[in-house]
């Protein structure tokens, strides 16, 4: 993976002469960072956005965060263990793939463990997990059958989760309560036929009465995930606006809570999809569904920004998941490797399977370091991991779609056969990199809103080369800062003091990356200015080094967790002789 990000961040394509004009200014070195911040966001840049200006922000990935008290890991203890038993025992992937449903019993289990409403609140009704507790539990919901993960996680991760984060009082009383015991169960309508990836462009609307007493909703929605089975449906249409300034009137998003027993809403037959066959799909459709004014989500116009949050803060949940379904299948295969025999050893011998299963525990890994290490910011309530969490989304969703792969390569024969039940696991994955945001439109995120906040840095940078009185040390610093990039000098970024000096060549990669992808961003920025917005073949690189370097970091400060916890055992057993 460090070779990788390596190769990917230093593209002779993106050098450019820029430097050359700029070396004039090259003054005595100075500390980069000392003392001062280009930054000029109103919250403290993320970690990852914090890479594109060529910083490291290890605060919200080293040490690695943990967001969970001892109380809250044995509180989850208590639930992980009956749930793994429960989907070890009772529940039947193969049979709920079959049906095309999850079968009556398996749903009455997961309804009685209070897997409809982990997150809700417990005075509510629910579970009251913290984002932690939630993205270990959906671990082993992906480890056993992502049906089933689909069908709770469209239900609590987007379904009912705009309640949770934008509801009144009366909304989240009134409608959380049912939500979380699973007596109704919810879905998020956002895509329709003529918008999927571009969520702005929806045609539903929401009308309001001439008494502004309710709205009435027309409109229809397509590939809903529980839509044939929902009774509660969060719902993105256009409303009319009025400017208080000048008077115009302008369609913008907002979010209802729509009841089906308001009527007019109806549903269509399942899809007949590739995987995820047990949990429904369905378009659905609003007719004249009269909404009372007090079902409006988040505010009037509020419902573009409400649908991205919904989306940010479910995101984990795919990670973790993913992550179970990783580790469920590298079991199989080490099960696999180190049983069956060929030209007289076991196939756990070969190197070539032995670098399969390397690559495969790596990617899990990884995948389950960003999971946690998102989980518990978003616990300790960082203002902002949206990067992070599309980053989560789309590492998770490919590395996942690899290990199963290689997972069946190992299997061979009986990988591809029904029977060994990971060919249903390979079709399962095949969505999580198309829906909640395509990969592909989340790496141009992920690269836009790097990008952003790196170009806003530049342009103070340029004021102040404008005016420069009294800020001379400061553009020393960033002068020196950038003359070193081009020359491939280390800048002074440094993980000192994060992590065990063995792997001080690891964080210098770490390094030495940022240093470079900074390098590459400015380059591009300075080359296209806001025209780079256009240009996908560059972004998507820049996303590619972004989650590469990310998931470099998150690892390495994984494998610490990991150390340090060792270390605390050793000292434990040595106190103890
Ligand atoms: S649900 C359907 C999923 N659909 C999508 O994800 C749609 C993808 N499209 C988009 O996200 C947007 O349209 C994009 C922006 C990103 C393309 N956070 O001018 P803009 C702000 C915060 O860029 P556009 C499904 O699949 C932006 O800063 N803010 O907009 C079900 C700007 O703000 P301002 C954001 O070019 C799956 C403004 O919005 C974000 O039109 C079922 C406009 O931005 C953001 N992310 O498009 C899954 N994006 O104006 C089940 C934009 O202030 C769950 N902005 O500058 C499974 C869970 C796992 C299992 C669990 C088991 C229990």
């Amino acid at each position: 993976m460090w070779r990788l990000v390596w190769s990917r961040v230093t593209l002779d394509g993106w050098r450019h002469r820029w430097i050359k004009s700029r070396l004039r200014l090259l003054a005595p070195s100075v500390e980069p960072g000392a003392g001062y911040s280009l930054h000029t966001g109103q919250e403290p840049a993320s970690f990852v956005t914090s890479l594109f200006s060529g910083r490291l922000a290890p605060e919200n990935v080293f040490p690695f965060p943990s967001a969970l008290s001892q109380e809250q890991a044995q509180a989850l203890q208590a639930m992980v263990v009956p749930c793994t038993r429960f989907f070890e025992e009772e529940n039947n992937a193969a049979a709920n793939e079959a049906l095309g449903s999850i079968e009556k019993s398996t749903l009455a289990g997961l309804k009685e463990m209070g897997c409809f409403g982990l997150q809700v609140p417990e005075e509510l009704g629910g579970v009251g997990l913290t984002n932690t507790q939630y993205a270990r539990m959906v671990e082993v919901v992906g480890m056993h059958d992502l049906g089933v993960g689909i069908s709770l996680g469209a239900h609590q991760s987007i379904g009912f989760k705009g309640i949770l984060l934008f509801g009144t009082k009366s909304q989240k009383e009134k409608y959380l309560p049912k939500l979380a015991s699973g007596e109704i169960c919810a879905a998020f309508c956002l895509t329709e036929p003529s918008s999927g990836s571009d969520a702005a462009s929806i045609k539903t609307v929401a009308t309001p009465s001439p008494c502004g007493s309710f709205y009435t909703l027309n409109g229809g929605k397509i590939w809903i995930s529980n839509g044939g089975t929902a009774e509660i449906f969060t719902v993105f249409a256009k409303t009319p606006i009025k400017d208080v300034t000048t008077g115009e009137v302008k369609d913008r998003i907002s979010a209802f809570v729509v009841e089906r027993a308001f009527g007019g809403v109806t549903s269509g037959p399942p899809e007949k999809k590739m995987g995820i066959k047990c949990s429904n799909t369905a378009e659905v459709h609003f007719e004249d569904v009269k909404v009372p004014a007090e079902n409006l989500l988040g505010g009037l116009g509020q419902g573009f920004k409400v649908a991205m949050h919904i989306l940010n803060n479910g995101r984990f949940g795919m990670a973790s998941a993913l992550a179970g379904t990783m580790r469920g299948v590298i079991l199989r295969a080490v099960e696999h490797a180190a049983s069956r025999r060929q030209f007289g050893s076991t196939l756990a011998s070969f190197g070539a399977i032995q670098e399969k299963l390397a690559r495969m525990a790596m990617l899990h890994y990884v995948t389950e370091a960003m999971a946690y290490v998102l989980s518990a910011n978003m616990d300790l309530r960082v203002p902002d991991y949206k990067l992070e969490a599309a980053i989560s989304k789309i590492f998770a969703s490919e590395a996942a779609w690899n290990v199963a792969d290689e997972g069946i390569q190992i299997l061979g024969g009986m990988g591809y056969m029904k029977d060994a039940g990971v060919e249903r696991v390979l079709r399962d994955l095949r969505i999580f990199r198309i829906f909640e945001g395509t990969n592909d439109i989340l790496r141009l995120f992920v690269a836009l809103g790097g990008l952003q906040q790196a170009g806003k840095e530049l342009r103070a940078l340029q004021k102040m080369f404008l005016d420069p009185v009294g800020k001379m040390d400061a553009l020393c610093v960033e002068v020196v800062m950038r003359a070193k990039r081009k020359l491939g000098i280390p800048t002074g970024l440094s993980l000192e003091g994060f992590v065990h000096p063995e792997l001080d060549d690891c964080a210098a990669l770490v390094t030495k990356a940022t240093d470079l992808f900074a390098e590459a961003v400015e380059t591009l920025l300075l080359k296209h200015g806001a025209a780079v917005a256009e240009k996908q073949f560059h972004l998507k690189r820049v996303a590619d080094a972004a989650i590469d370097i990310y998931g470099m970091a998150v690892a390495l400060s994984s494998s610490m967790k990991v150390s340090n916890q060792c270390m605390a055992a050793v000292k434990k057993a040595n106190s103890m002789d």
